[in-house]
């Protein structure tokens, strides 16, 4: 019998205002000129390519408002589109898979998920927590913030974004790789019990066990489970493509096996492949290691 085969909707987000340094916007293509479609169709896969979510400009540049949340207004808009073309993806039964851009769009695709699912799991792989608020965030960038933001917390012109909150429940979350949290983000681990499997951890388990009580932890209580992978959650050494790099990350066959092991599970509902920045990067080697995660994600195998 043959297999019956997800069909996957690429969705571009040219987001670049939740930081400050230019270029990741080129992420979406830089990652469609690696091959992502056609590594995806080799693996027998439907791929419907929705083109970009149009991202606004605004007037000036990185201006800091009372509220410490940078170019919040076009942030907000492009993820309340960014909501709606996740929603309609998984409502047409496809997987959702989200090419940015910077991290703040996961606040869009989490809006656009987690109205389908009483209880959405998510795993995070990230250098950093993304648990800043505007009153913790040291920099006023809102890609330090949509895991809060998803988690109901921070300001409502975010939180309420596709028209609900909160998206996600504490419980339901697992953040991998992490290695620079700020001290609000620790303070909000603690005290909403978050798991987070540290670089430390990584070490010390290997990643085979880490993704086996990743995985445990997360799909508990929960009936779908999205992937969000920040490219920086990579030693910068196998991806330097990143606006906010952090030595001593995982490798790149680390973060591989990991994948891996989610597509033997079969768990992994919605993804997102975010922070590639080409400006910086070493002849779209960045972006070319999210295409090969996003295979080995959907199957692909080496033998
Ligand atoms: B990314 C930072 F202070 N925590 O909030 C902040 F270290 O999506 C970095 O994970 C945030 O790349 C990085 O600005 C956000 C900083
Ligand atoms: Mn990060
Ligand atoms: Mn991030
Ligand atoms: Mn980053």
């Amino acid at each position: 019998v043959e297999q019956v085969k997800k069909k996957i909707s690429i969705i571009g987000v040219p987001m670049d205002l939740g930081q400050t340094r230019r270029g990741v916007d080129m992420g979406p293509s830089a990652m469609r000129y690696a091959g992502v479609v056609e590594r995806l169709e080799a693996l027998n896969f439907e791929v419907d390519d929705r083109g970009d979510v149009e991202i606004g400009r605004p007037n000036k540049l990185d201006v800091k408002n009372d509220k410490n949340l940078k170019d919040l207004n076009e942030v907000v808009k492009a993820n309340e589109i960014l909501a709606d073309a996740v929603s309609n993806a998984v409502e047409k039964g496809n997987f959702p898979l989200v090419l940015g851009g910077d991290h703040s769009i996961a606040i869009g695709t989490l809006a656009g998920v987690a109205n389908k699912y009483e209880n959405l799991g998510v795993i995070w792989f990230d250098a950093h927590g993304d648990l800043n608020t505007g009153d913790t965030s040291p920099s006023g960038n809102i890609h330090g913030m949509p895991l809060a933001v998803s988690l109901g917390i921070g300001d409502t012109s975010l939180t309420k974004i596709g028209g609900y909150a909160p998206k996600i429940k504490p419980e339901n979350i697992v953040i991998i790789g992490a290695r620079s949290l700020d001290d609000g983000e620790k303070e909000l681990i603690k005290e909403k019990g978050i798991k987070v499997f540290t670089m430390h951890e990584i070490d010390r388990l290997g990643m085979t066990n880490v993704m086996e009580e990743a995985i445990s932890h997360v799909s508990q209580k929960t009936d779908g489970i999205h992937l969000s992978l920040d490219l920086d959650a990579l030693d910068p050494i196998d991806a330097p493509g990143v606006g906010t790099p952090v030595i001593g990350g995982t490798t790149y066959r680390e973060t591989h096996l990991a994948m891996e092991i989610l597509a033997e599970r079969d768990l992994i509902t919605s993804a997102e492949f975010v922070e590639v920045n080409p400006i910086l990067d070493n002849k779209n080697s960045t972006a070319e290691a999210a295409v090969g995660l996003i295979g080995s994600l959907f199957g692909e195998k080496l033998l």
